[in-house]
């Protein structure tokens, strides 16, 4: 899909923001126009506080002149807006392809709100058509993964489990210093069941299933932009 319907997406948002809110800033492309946008109306005298959801994002919104904040100082945010990978008829998401999914996840919860801005290609039926990235710690890595690799065969995952690399070859760190796993199921048929199976396993630091944490998502089509509830 277009950069121009991401921007669509994102405006849309941006238009959600007022003076006085604590904002959760998203990480990945689509984010990135919602950031841009946003501190296009920052210098016009827009006057929030942004919380980033990565290293990059914090990078790109100082560049804006976005004022940021952390949860150090922050307790709760009003909202966060940020990209997603899937997006189901529930608004339940597949997130971490960026691989910022910890820090999104933290930020998300700690919003009073979540909205997800995306093109129509991430809207799906059922979850799973993406692999589920899954954050987890270098100490005992194989033992994780065989873990995961347990709990994907009982959830009938049509594909493999990969450990993730980086365009070097080498493997893929996240901001926290962690790997991920990408986990091809398919479809997801218990997305609940799932998450907690996975939250078990000790060496599992969190997993891209986003559940019941997304309050609307705009989706820009062709058509314009699409609200869902
Ligand atoms: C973040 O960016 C991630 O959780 C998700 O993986 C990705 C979506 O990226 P894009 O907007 O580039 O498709 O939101």
């Amino acid at each position: 899909m277009s950069e121009a319907l991401k921007r669509e997406a994102a405006a849309r948002a941006v238009a959600e923001i007022t003076s006085g809110m604590k904002v959760g800033l998203g990480t990945g492309s689509t984010a990135r126009h919602f950031v841009e946008l946003l501190g296009a109306r920052v210098a016009q005298g827009l006057d929030i506080v942004g919380v980033p959801t990565s290293e990059a994002t914090a990078r790109q919104a100082r560049e804006c002149g976005i004022p940021l904040s952390d949860l150090d100082s922050l307790d709760r945010l009003d909202l966060t807006v940020d990209g997603a990978d899937e997006i189901d008829p529930s608004l339940n998401l597949i997130k971490g392809g960026g691989g910022a999914l910890l820090r999104e996840k933290i930020v998300a919860a700690a919003s009073d709100a979540m909205i997800v801005i995306a093109d129509s290609s991430k809207i799906v039926d059922a979850l799973g058509r993406f692999p589920l990235p899954i954050e987890v710690n270098r100490f005992g890595l194989g033992a994780t993964r065989h873990a995961v690799a347990a709990i994907m065969k009982h959830h009938n995952a049509q594909g493999e489990l990969k450990l993730r690399a980086s365009g070097n070859g080498e493997p893929f760190l996240t901001d926290g210093g962690h790997l991920i796993l990408d986990a091809f199921f398919g479809r997801i048929s218990q997305p609940e069941a799932l998450s907690n199976e996975l939250l078990d396993i000790p060496g599992v630091v969190q997993h891209g299933l986003f559940l019941k944490m997304c309050r609307e998502a705009y989706v820009a089509t062709p058509n314009g932009v699409e609200t869902l509830l």
